[in-house]
């Protein structure tokens, strides 16, 4: 496949009706707080600082666009923080549903789980409010650095048994996963067509 151009940070939406319209599909981010949405989506891009990392979670409170060439990634607040006022949560819950429900140039979710400790109760209300709508799924199992070899096969087992599917296995630290993951994403893209500027 060819070169990906280099990726670039577009802008932010604090809700739906603020996403930009780029007629190219679009990949979300989704995932409890912490669990390495900003990591992959730098690890992906061969970039340390493209998305804002952090050790506190709950720090991404807008939908961040990344341009990507054949395909968008939307990098999206997580879920399940407890330290973020209840207020807070909600109005992010709300904002979230309406974006995954009604954003048209959604092609896919990417949805990632904690290799350490997949499925939890957040993630389980989050898979099946994806399913409710249909959104193609594609579940990432994040950190397999962290994790012995022996708990990562019980996740995968688990989350393989649960979801009917092989989780993909990643790590932003050594890079695992990234090229498999890139090319699911840019499989989805449609073709370029003769006039397309796209730089792919
Ligand atoms: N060992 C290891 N740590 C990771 C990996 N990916 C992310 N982390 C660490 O996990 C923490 C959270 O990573 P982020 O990428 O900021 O997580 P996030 O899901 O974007 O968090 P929010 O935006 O707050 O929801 C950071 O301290 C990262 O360094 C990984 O593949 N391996
Ligand atoms: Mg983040």
């Amino acid at each position: 496949m060819a070169k990906l151009p280099p990726a670039k940070f577009v802008t932010s939406a604090a809700k739906l009706e603020q996403c930009p319209h780029f007629g190219r599909p679009e990949y979300a981010i989704v995932g409890r707080s912490n669990v390495g949405k900003s990591s992959l989506l730098n690890a992906l891009a061969l970039q340390k600082t493209l998305a804002k990392t952090s050790r506190t979670p709950g720090r991404t409170q807008l939908i961040n666009y990344f341009d990507f060439g054949p395909f968008l990634l939307a990098d999206l607040p997580g879920y399940g923080y407890a330290a973020v006022s209840k207020a807070q949560q909600e109005h992010w819950r709300k904002e979230l549903s309406r974006y995954l429900q009604h954003r048209e140039a959604l092609a896919g979710v990417v949805h990632l789980m904690d290799a350490r400790h997949p499925l939890t109760a957040n993630d389980r209300e989050m898979r099946a409010f994806l399913l409710q709508h249909q959104l193609p799924l594609i579940v990432v199992l994040t950190k397999v650095d962290d994790v012995k070899q022996g708990e990562l096969l019980r996740s995968v087992a688990s989350v393989a048994e649960e979801t009917g599917q092989d989780p993909l296995q990643f790590s932003s630290r050594t890079g695992k996963g990234r090229k498999e993951l890139l090319s699911l994403l840019r499989g989805g893209a449609p073709e370029a067509d003769e006039e397309s500027d796209a730089g792919v």
